[in-house]
């Protein structure tokens, strides 16, 4: 058997369509997500750092006019997927996109990269790079906090990357279903019924999309209109986690006025993320914003303000005591959703699940809070994972199984990432 680098490089090599990036082989997903590209780059980086700098460019290739990095750019015939570029009908003119976001986590890439220091005309890139990075971190203050809480809020699961978490069975029940689209989906070709999202959650995801583009996605309508409006603890966490990645970045670059616009989002986003720590449970939780109440619900996103801030485990290490519970009531960490819990199901996506992206988020971030042992464990279970169970796009937590996409690119290029 060949060496699990190997393997990786292979997969990488393989799911490069030209300057981006599919997430899988298998056809589920023919286009370039967001974070999916960003995270790729990370183990691109492990050998080939031009090629890393390239997937962040053709990624903002996708940029808005107005600022926002969509969720997916459609590059290449997409009639394997649902719903594909003739149902969103969005774009900037050069690049089809969707009409919707993910997790920013373009800029904390960006910063890793160029400390690395070792692609060409680095200088020239960043340069090219940094005021995209701008525009986008503005775009999420202006279009998705209007009122300036420090939270931004999603319009869709989907922009959370983290689908079908329980942590928005409440939010989405709220919103129409619309016309069954059961006839329409096509990842159930691709992966079975049981670890897929189910009907109901898809005919809201599409009603959604129908929605938005009725209002053609314009941000300023949309933040008032929009059926689900979340303030995710996760989404903010890596947005927070950017934003000081971004002003390291600005203030290197001798951008002085553009890392002190970014530190003003900074200071907002920290203090609204404290007010998130519910004292009583131990855990961060967000808010639905569109219903004013928070969401009671402990999903892995409760623990990505780790990632964001190196004083959290300090403050609150009774957040360490749930990481703890959850990782003695599986075989592997970390779970997307506490398990023990009646939503808990260990095979369907985001609701168990493990992620090895979002491990590296909860292991670094352990690791920068001093949570060295913790940290650790994460890393071994997220490398075991793979030795044992293959570049699966997520695994089951109570038995390593790889399951959904194979030959994943996000797993490939994480096992690159950590093993470095
Ligand atoms: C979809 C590509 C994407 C990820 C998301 C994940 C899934 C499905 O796959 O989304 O149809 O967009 O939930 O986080 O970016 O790997």
């Amino acid at each position: 058997m060949t060496d699990l680098r190997e393997q990786a490089i292979a997969i990488l090599r393989t799911n490069d369509h030209g300057g981006y990036t599919v997430p899988t082989a298998s056809g589920l997903y023919p286009a370039q997500w967001n974070w999916d590209s960003c995270l790729v780059a990370l183990g691109f980086a492990q050998f080939d750092p031009d090629r890393a700098w390239v997937e962040i460019e053709t990624l903002f290739d996708g940029q808005w006019a107005d600022g926002m990095v969509p969720q997916i750019s459609f590059r290449e015939a997409d009639d394997t997927y649902f719903p594909n570029s003739s149902v969103w009908q969005a774009g900037n003119g050069r690049v089809k996109t969707s009409g919707i976001t993910q997790p920013p986590v373009a800029a904390t890439v960006v910063r890793y990269l160029t400390e690395r220091g070792d692609a060409p005309r680095l200088t020239e890139r960043l340069g090219a790079l940094l005021p995209k990075l701008l525009r986008y971190h503005r775009w999420f203050y202006s279009a998705r906090d209007p009122q300036g809480t420090g939270l931004v809020s999603i319009v869709h699961p989907w922009e959370s990357g983290m689908d079908n978490s329980p942590v928005w069975d409440a939010a989405l029940a709220a919103v129409e279903p619309g016309p069954s689209v059961a006839h329409l989906r096509k990842d159930t070709g691709f992966s079975h019924a049981s670890v897929r999202p189910t009907g109901p959650e898809y005919d809201r995801y599409i009603n959604l999309v129908i929605g938005y583009r009725a209002l053609n996605y314009d941000p300023a309508k949309l933040h008032g209109a929009a059926p689900f409006l979340v303030a995710d603890i996760g989404f903010n966490s890596i947005l927070q986690r950017a934003n000081r990645d971004l002003i390291a970045l600005l203030r290197g670059a001798g951008d002085e006025a553009g890392a002190v616009e970014v530190e003003g989002f900074a200071a907002r986003t920290a203090a609204a993320i404290e007010a998130c720590w519910d004292a009583e449970d131990g855990f961060y939780y967000g808010r639905d914003t569109r219903h004013d109440r928070v969401i009671r619900k402990p999903g892995i996103a409760g623990l990505l303000p780790l990632y964001a801030d190196p004083t959290v485990a300090e403050r609150h290490p009774a957040l360490l005591r749930h990481l703890e519970a959850w990782l003695e009531q599986v075989r592997f960490g970390v779970p997307s959703f506490a398990p023990g819990t009646p939503e808990f199901e260990p095979r369907r996506y985001w609701r168990g699940p493990i992620w090895l992206v979002v491990n590296w988020m909860v292991l670094d971030g352990l690791a920068r809070n001093g949570q060295a042992a913790l940290s650790q464990r994460v890393l071994r279970d997220s490398l075991e994972l793979v030795r044992q169970g293959g570049f699966g796009e997520y695994f089951d937590p109570t038995t390593g199984e790889g399951l959904g996409g194979n030959s994943f690119s996000w797993t490939a290029a994480m096992c690159l990432f950590l093993r470095s």
